[in-house]
């Protein structure tokens, strides 16, 4: 098989492999939207918000097939604009990482989903954070623009790419299989699809009162655009996240304590690592203290 960038050639994962596909992005961009297009015959749907507030807090499970091969997909907490780089809004990149350490069979795609048009201060921050500090750019990351009903979705990510690059949001590009088109399938499918990106709407719109749905059309043609983006871009070998690495980077554990007084209590000290400084430039934290904060909390719960 061609890899679109490289020109390399990589075998096909065989079908038993279930790999790990992570939704992500902010607070009603619609992450359980994708995650229903992507399980198109799935019994068990993920369910979508009806208000602005936010309807999933944490992690979730879904289980489908896309051509011959088993994924879980997995819904999580929205990421939130509103008090950038607080601790309770890392809440939310804090599961997103306890998740990453969660999954023994490992990582293999990244879906941020994001609102069309424009990318917003959080979305760019949380892309940033998440992307390069927790993953390290070890996992290929793709992504979902949803809200495009009113748009022309084929040609939209070829007038907005420049945008998306100028804020660092930068997709993956390499095509690891060929998708191809299942009965499973809308015999609608698109006549374009992007590298890296699938500009798309997540829901089929209002009833018709002659049945059928306002946006069934785009709806369908954006479930073939997901389906072959997640088939086509997800790694053959899944990527196992390293937390001690990771935590030597962030925190340096400092063990106080003398051999000569063996009554006296051992006492962990945290100064700050390399992790740290990134943490308060990616998110413009002026007091090491509450950096340091963040990290603890990514920290806590991972073995
Ligand atoms: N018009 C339109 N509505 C959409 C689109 N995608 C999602 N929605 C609607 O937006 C709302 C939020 O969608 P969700 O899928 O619940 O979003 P989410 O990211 O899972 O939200 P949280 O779980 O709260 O973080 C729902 O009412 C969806 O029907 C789209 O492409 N176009
Ligand atoms: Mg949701």
């Amino acid at each position: 098989m061609q890899l679109a960038d490289s020109g390399q050639t990589i075998p096909d994962m065989p079908p038993s492999t279930r790999h790990n596909v992570i939704i992500f992005g902010e607070t009603g961009a619609g992450k359980s939207s994708v995650i229903n297009m992507l399980q198109l015959s799935g019994s068990n749907k993920a369910t979508v918000s009806s208000s602005a507030s936010g309807c999933t807090l944490s992690s979730t499970a879904y289980e489908g097939t896309i051509g011959d091969q088993p994924f879980t997909f997995w819904d999580t907490a929205g990421l939130n604009e509103g008090d950038l780089g607080k601790v309770p809004d890392m809440k939310a990149v804090v599961s997103l990482y306890h998740l990453l350490h969660k999954l023994k069979g490992g990582v293999s795609l990244l879906v941020f989903c994001m609102k069309a048009p424009r990318v917003t201060e959080a979305g760019r921050k949380n892309w940033d954070l998440f992307i390069n500090l927790l993953c390290h750019r070890r996992v290929p990351v793709v992504l979902a623009i949803t809200y495009l009903d009113q748009e022309d979705m084929d040609s939209w990510w070829s007038d907005n790419e420049a945008h998306f690059l100028k804020n660092g949001i930068t997709p993956s590009k390499i095509v690891y299989r060929q998708y191809q088109v299942t009965r499973e399938d809308s015999e609608q499918v698109a006549t374009k699809a992007d590298i890296g990106v699938a500009c798309i709407t997540a829901t089929k719109g209002k009833a018709r009162k002659n049945g059928g749905y306002a946006l069934e059309e785009e709806y369908e043609e954006s479930c073939w655009k997901i389906r072959k983006l997640v088939f086509e871009s997800h790694l053959p070998e899944p990527w196992k996240a390293e937390p001690v690495k990771w935590f030597q980077e962030v925190v340096r554990e400092v063990r106080s304590g003398h051999w000569l007084c063996p009554d006296v209590r051992h006492v962990t000290d945290y100064l700050p690592g390399q992790g740290v400084y990134k943490l308060m430039e990616r998110w413009g934290m002026k007091s090491e203290e509450e950096a340091m904060n963040i990290a603890k909390a990514i920290e806590k719960g991972v073995e």
